[in-house]
C-alpha cells in the first residue's frame, strides 16, 4: 500500500469525462492509490465502473479502494475499503471485508483515531485539513496544526485530504502524514495527467 498520492474520484467535478479515463491519466502521471467514490450511481453501475477500475490498477500495480460500499468492494476484488465515521461501523466493515483487506477510516480527531486503529483500521482519512467546496460536511478544518497534532496520535499512517493542491501540497507533507488525498486537483482539471504529475513530484521531494 502506497498512500503516498492518493486520489479520491468524484463524477461531477469530472466535467462530463469518463471516470476511467481521468483515473488511466492520473496513474499514468504517478498516483499511487486510487479510490473510487460514487454518491449517485446506482450499484450496476458504480460495479461496472468498480470492475474496469479493478482491470486498471491491477495492471498497473496501483492500490484500489472503494468508498462506503462493502459490496462493491468485495464484488470488484478491491484492495481495500474506506469508511466515514457515518457509514458501516469501522469494526464491523473489517470483519466483513476480512483480515487480508486494506481499511481506511475517515477520522476528526484523536478519540476517532483511536476507536479507528482498534477496529482495525490500516491507515486514517484525516478530515479536513482545509476547507474545501467539494464536501462541505467535514466540521471545522484541521488546518496544518491540527493535522500535525493527529499525526503524532496516530500508530497507523494518515492521509490528509481537503483543500489540497500543489500551492500546499509540500506544507500539508511537512506534518509527516502518509500521503496526500485530492479529488479537484486532479478530477477536475485540464490536464489530469499533468496535475497528477505535478503533485507526484511535490510528494517524491
Ligand atoms: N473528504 C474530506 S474532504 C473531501 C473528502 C472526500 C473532499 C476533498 O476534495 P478536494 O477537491 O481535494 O478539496
Ligand atoms: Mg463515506
Amino acid at each position: 500500500m502506497d498512500l503516498s498520492l492518493y486520489l479520491v474520484t468524484d463524477r461531477p467535478l469530472s466535467r462530463g469525462r469518463p471516470i476511467d479515463e481521468i483515473v488511466s491519466a492520473a496513474i499514468a502521471g504517478g498516483v499511487t492509490t486510487i479510490q473510487l467514490r460514487e454518491k449517485d450511481a446506482s450499484t450496476a453501475e458504480f460495479l461496472d465502473l468498480a470492475l474496469r477500475v479493478r482491470s486498471i490498477t491491477r495492471e498497473s500495480g496501483v492500490t484500489f479502494i472503494v468508498n462506503d460500499r462493502l459490496d462493491i468492494a468485495l464484488a470488484s476484488d478491491a484492495d481495500g475499503i474506506h469508511v466515514g465515521q457515518d457509514d458501516m461501523p469501522a469494526d464491523l466493515a473489517r470483519r466483513l471485508i476480512g483480515p487480508g483487506k486494506i481499511l481506511g477510516v475517515t477520522a476528526a480527531d484523536a478519540e476517532q483515531v483511536e476507536a479507528a486503529v482498534a477496529a482495525g483500521a490500516d491507515y486514517i482519512g484525516c478530515n479536513a485539513v482545509f476547507a474545501t467546496p467539494t464536501k462541505t460536511d467535514t466540521g471545522i478544518p484541521q488546518g496544518i496544526a491540527g493535522l500535525a497534532g493527529l499525526v503524532r496520535t496516530s500508530p497507523v499512517p494518515v492521509v490528509a485530504i481537503g483543500g489540497i493542491n500543489a500551492a500546499n501540497a509540500a506544507e500539508v507533507l511537512s506534518t509527516g502524514v502518509a500521503g496526500i488525498a485530492v479529488v479537484s486537483a486532479i478530477i477536475a482539471a485540464d490536464d489530469p495527467e499533468m496535475a497528477a504529475r505535478e503533485l507526484k513530484q511535490i510528494t517524491d521531494r
